[in-house]
Parts: C-alpha cells; sequence; structure tokens
C-alpha cells in the first residue's frame, strides 16, 4: 500500500513538473550593446530597440501601444499544412506609434518577431527584431515610421516562415497586402491535393517502365539476368541527367527568387506535367503503329 501511494505521489509529482511550462523571463537579463542591439547570456536578443528617437516626419508620438505576441507550433494547427505560426497574423497601428512588443515564444525551438523595412537611418539593416529559444518571454520597443505601408514581420529561422511563421504589420492604412499569411491572403503556392499518392505513384512506374523498355529490349539476355529495377534506374538517371543539364540555365532563371520549398514544389509540377506528356506522346505512338500495320495488312 506505501508502494502504492508513492507510486502515486511520485506519477502526481511528474505530471504536475510536465503540465507547468516555466516562461523565462528575458527582460531583466538583457546587456546594452549599443545601436539598439541589447543580448542576454541565455540567448535573448532585442535589436532596432528605440525608446527616444522619433522616426523623421513624425512631430511627435501618435500612441504609446504594448502587444503581447505569442509563437509556436500549437498556433499553425488551424492552418493546414503549416507547422509553426504566431498567435495574429496581422497588426494595425497609427503612423508614429511607440509599440512595445512582449515576445513568447511557447516552443522548446527558437523563434523570432523581426520586423523588416524600416528606415535604415534609425533600425539597422531596416530591421526591429526580437529572438528567443523556448519557452520564454522577450520585449522590445520602437517607434513606428510615420505613412501608409505594410510592413513584413515574420520568423527568420530557416523555414519557420515558409511553413507559416508570417504576419503583416500594417502602419495608417498599410500599402496592399503580403501574400501568403496564413488564414488574412492566399499562398503564393497552394497546396495540390488533387492527385491521391496511389494514382501519382501509378503514373510514375507506368511512365518509367515505358522509357527504358527499348532499351533493354535491345540487350542481349546475359547467364545472370540483373535484376530489373536496376536498370530502369540507371536509364531513368542518364535521361534526368540529359533533362537537367539541358534545362539549368532556363530553370535557374525560373527559380530566381524563390525559396527552397516553392523551388522542390514548382520542380514536382514540372514532373508531373513531363510525365503525362509522356504518356500522352506514347499513345499516340502506339496508335499510329497500330493504324500503319491496318493498312499494310490488307495488300499482303
Ligand atoms: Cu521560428
Amino acid at each position: 500500500m506505501v508502494k502504492l501511494l508513492s507510486a502515486g505521489a511520485l506519477v502526481f509529482l511528474f505530471s504536475t513538473s510536465v503540465l507547468a511550462v516555466e516562461y523565462e523571463d528575458h527582460d531583466g537579463m538583457l546587456m546594452d550593446h549599443g545601436d539598439g542591439h541589447l543580448m542576454d547570456m541565455a540567448g535573448g536578443m532585442v535589436m532596432g530597440q528605440n525608446t527616444s528617437t522619433l522616426p523623421g516626419g513624425c512631430d511627435s508620438i501618435a500612441e504609446t501601444k504594448e502587444i503581447t505576441v505569442h509563437a509556436g507550433h500549437k498556433y499553425a494547427e488551424k492552418f493546414p499544412g503549416r507547422m509553426f505560426a504566431f498567435d495574429t497574423q496581422e497588426f494595425n497601428f497609427k503612423p508614429c506609434t511607440k509599440l512595445t512588443v512582449h515576445f513568447i515564444n511557447d516552443d522548446n525551438v527558437r523563434h523570432q518577431w523581426m520586423m523588416h523595412g524600416l528606415p535604415k537611418y534609425l533600425y539597422p539593416k531596416g530591421m526591429f527584431h526580437l529572438e528567443i529559444s523556448g519557452p520564454a518571454k522577450i520585449s522590445g520597443t520602437l517607434i513606428l515610421p510615420p505613412g501608409d505601408k505594410t510592413y513584413l514581420v515574420h520568423c527568420d529561422i530557416a523555414q519557420h516562415m515558409e511553413k507559416g511563421m508570417k504576419a503583416q504589420l500594417k502602419v495608417g492604412k498599410g500599402d496592399g497586402d503580403l501574400p501568403s499569411i496564413p488564414g488574412v491572403t492566399a499562398y503564393v503556392i497552394p497546396d495540390d491535393y488533387k492527385g491521391s499518392l496511389p494514382t501519382v505513384m501509378a503514373d510514375v512506374s507506368a511512365a518509367a517502365e515505358a522509357a527504358p523498355a527499348a532499351v533493354v529490349a535491345n540487350k542481349p539476355a546475359p547467364v545472370s539476368q540483373p535484376p530489373k529495377e536496376d536498370s530502369i534506374i540507371s536509364g531513368v538517371t542518364v535521361i534526368g541527367l540529359v533533362i537537367g543539364l539541358l534545362l539549368a540555365p532556363f530553370l535557374a532563371k525560373k527559380f530566381k527568387g524563390m525559396s527552397i520549398s516553392e523551388v522542390v514544389a514548382t520542380i514536382f509540377d514540372m514532373l508531373r506535367t513531363g510525365i503525362e506528356l509522356v504518356v500522352k506522346l506514347l499513345s499516340r505512338l502506339v496508335k499510329l503503329i497500330i493504324s500503319n500495320k491496318n493498312k499494310i495488312l490488307p495488300g499482303s
């Protein structure tokens, strides 16, 4: 009985420690490195901090605002196909607002709240940037410029923006919408759920069997037949290399400015189109041969 009780107590202790996530508060730990750059030894970082210098065109601070933004995997659950997100995708403030952002990272990986396009004379590289390994909180302040403009806010850790951690901040009326903001604007490359995996695999294997069939047939049958799949792979590889070399300059131009995921998606789309074309051509060829035979047959 005592054993049972102590086991129960252990389970209880363990579960509370799992349930209660401790958020490290970095606001009091930061060291000022000048130029609005603050860092601490635990990996917290603020860049572009500006609590007092008015941007050109601002006569005074219009408003003082504070927001709390969460970042984490769980905020992406409502956006199919995304992995990371902020809990807010769109922000709106008056020009010349003094804005303090309390950034809370709920994940056990690193996230950023990075704003781009700010005036470079005031914000190094035109950025205001909060960064922290979670679970933790970090805060920073900036003064927004005058004028109507839409600013990109994202997490710049590799692939986090592509996976959904992207938002827009409109000063005044903004100057349009940015693409691929989850739940706000359409994705540049929408997810394609038209082809199910079995049909895609059938297309691919049909094309693979059709393409190198002639090569295999012309070979004299060796005593020990090598596995058929090996020859198919090498045939496809050679064809792929030739096509790749021919298309490289064209593709380089097409892919300029695209992210890696966009490039991969485009390549797959092109491959599918290519396979469909090959299948179509082959079926036409077969029809042609059959119709030719029919023409010859009556004469013989
Ligand atoms: Cu991130």
